[in-house]
């Protein structure tokens, strides 16, 4: 038997010998890693850092196999075939190619009392007043305490799983703004979300063979009882962790499937590792929507918004305006990696290939443009089901037709009388950007989209204007810093408590806001055409604890009142805080 790669790791040929000839079966290739089977691709297209990656963390994971995946639809409807016979996922046969995942009820959101950032000083991850004040913008862990709970959890977590080598690209893969990932993970449905949130599979093999890579791991996990409760849905949330060290570009997530706990390119990688990229390299690493908006007059500009998760970032990058006229594009709802150009005019890419959307409260009346993006090539993750074959949240109540039954995401029976809710309020769709019917022409552009204003926002019930204007650079990096929002069901908070929110990174820095705020100032240094800032709030209440602003199509007011701004027509007043519409202006 030759051994035909070499190296620490092996790959057998399978010409075996039988009856002392050589017999070769039809199966291809027999290859093996550490001694373990790789049954799907081909060990000699891994660059020898991601082979040595993946040896290290077969030693630690023990899997049972190998699977070096290549993003193919073949690889994909494999996946689909396992997820179903694992009970991970339901066909929704009323749409094309759509699914329905129903996770453990303990895992449903991001944990961020459970996500680490590990620098060798604290300080440098997290603000360290000396008053001993614990702040609310990280958490730090230090490398010991990193390899402890890695030791803890990860040794032998893969027994009789696959690993996955998932190699993907946040950005176009010929955009010179984009990075790459490996992940290493034991979930078929982070395999398959991967492939919709991220470019992903063979092309980025092979521009691995020369670039370097951010290194993701990630197990689902087994308790320590070894009961797993729900083997549809393995995971362990008592002992989840999501670990990131920025100096090794590293990535470590153990215990839940979920979302941005799992789906390492999103938070962890384009936010977390990505803004302590972005400080090193001189750029800017958001949580902000991309959209392109094009006026009456047919004049075209791009706008970056920061706000809250599940506060409406989706429904303002797809916005039907109600202003005739205007015209609104979506490069982008969630993430935008900003770094100026050689002229400096800031110019953005959206390093995601999908929307991970907030279900519940989107319709056709809030935003049809989501609605027409999802109903192929999903897969949804805790909404309800139809007795039809479809899906059904809270806001979709006119959209079900009469008699059509509705199935909980939790697999009960549900009526509208249900004391409880049909989906869970942090179920999403998580659905390729390229299908979105307005998704902007340049939104895969190598380059990235001019920006020229930048918007932050909130869920401000009381005392904060529906838009204002920062006077300059300073005043728009204090607006951003002071932001506030009230809690959503994206992470783990419970009730409506107004938090700090800055940047709407507070989840997601990378490293110490100070140092984040210094290089949000810096940025005076690089382009004398700075983007305009703004603040708005379409959330703020009435006495009667109604909505004064009704938002979504109407919000393109606002946006017309922003581009006059830009054009410098005089249409604001200066106040205390800054500049607002004159009388009659929106
Ligand atoms: C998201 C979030 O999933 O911000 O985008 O929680
Ligand atoms: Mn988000």
């Amino acid at each position: 038997m030759p051994d035909i790669a070499g190296t620490n790791g092996y790959i057998l040929s399978n010409e075996i010998t039988k009856n002392g000839k050589n017999w070769t079966p039809n199966v291809g290739f027999y290859q093996q890693l550490r001694g373990i089977s790789v049954v799907s691709g081909n060990i000699r297209d891994l660059s020898p850092k991601i082979k040595s990656f993946v040896e290290q963390n077969i030693d630690l994971c023990h899997p049972e196999r190998i699977h070096i995946c290549d993003g193919t639809e073949k690889e994909n409807n494999q996946l689909i075939q396992l997820m179903q016979q694992q009970g991970t996922i339901v066909p929704l046969p009323k749409y094309q190619n759509c699914w329905l995942a129903r996770t453990n009820p303990a895992d449903t959101a991001r944990v961020e009392s459970k996500t680490f950032i590990c620098t060798d000083e604290r300080s440098e991850t997290i603000p360290t007043p000396k008053n001993g004040i614990k702040g609310t913008l990280g958490n730090w862990m230090s490398p010991k305490q990193m390899d402890e709970a890695i030791k803890e959890r990860f040794i032998g977590c893969m027994r009789g799983r696959t690993m996955y080598i998932v190699p993907f690209s946040m950005g176009p893969i010929t955009s010179p703004l984009s990075k790459i990932g490996i992940e290493l993970t034991d979930s078929p449905y982070v395999v398959a979300s991967m492939r919709i949130m991220t470019r992903m599979g063979a092309p980025v093999l092979q521009k691995l063979q020369k670039d370097d890579f951010v290194k993701c791991l990630h197990s689902v996990g087994a308790p320590a009882s070894g009961f797993i409760e729900n083997p549809s849905w393995p995971c362990d949330p008592e002992r989840t962790i999501i670990l990131h060290k920025p100096q090794n570009n590293e990535i470590v997530s153990y215990g839940s499937g979920y979302g941005g706990n799992s789906l390492l390119g999103k938070k962890c990688f384009a936010l977390r590792i990505g803004s302590t990229i972005a400080k090193r390299e001189g750029w800017l690493a958001e949580h902000m929507l991309i959209l392109g908006i094009t006026n009456p007059q047919g004049e075209k500009k791009y706008i970056a918004a920061a706000f809250p998760s599940a506060c409406g970032k989706t429904n303002l990058a797809m916005m039907t305006p109600s202003l005739p006229g205007y015209k609104v594009e979506c490069v982008g709802d969630d993430i935008a990696w900003m770094r100026f150009d050689k002229n400096g005019q800031l110019r953005a890419i959206n390093p995601e290939n999908g929307f991970f959307g907030v279900a519940p409260g989107t319709s056709t009346k809030s935003n049809p443009i989501a609605m027409n993006t999802v109903y192929k090539n999903t897969i949804f993750t805790n909404v309800a089901s139809t007795s039809d074959g479809g899906v059904f949240w809270e806001g979709m109540e006119d959209e079900i037709q009469p008699g059509v039954a509705i199935t909980d995401w939790k697999g009960q029976k549900w009526t509208k009388d249900s004391s409880t809710p049909a989906a869970h309020p942090n179920s999403r769709f998580c659905t390729p950007a390229s299908q979105c019917p307005i998704i902007d022409p340049e939104w895969e552009a190598p380059e990235g989209v001019p920006i020229s204003a930048i918007l932050f926002g909130g869920r401000r019930p009381v005392g904060v204007p529906l838009v204002y204007e920062a006077r300059d650079w300073q005043h728009g990096v204090f607006i951003g810093a002071a932001m506030r929002s009230e809690s959503t069901a994206a992470a783990e908070h419970k009730g409506k408590v107004i938090m700090h929110d800055p940047f709407a990174m507070r989840p997601f820095f990378g490293y110490n806001f100070g140092h984040y705020l210094k290089h949000w100032l810096s940025m005076e240094t690089r382009s004398s055409n700075l983007p305009k800032i703004f603040h708005v709030n379409w959330f703020r209440k009435g006495t009667e604890g109604k909505f004064l602003w009704p938002g979504f199509g109407e919000n393109s007011r606002v946006l017309d009142w922003i581009l006059r701004r830009l054009d410098y027509e005089d249409c604001g007043v200066d106040t205390p805080i800054g500049i607002i519409p004159r009388k009659d202006s929106v």
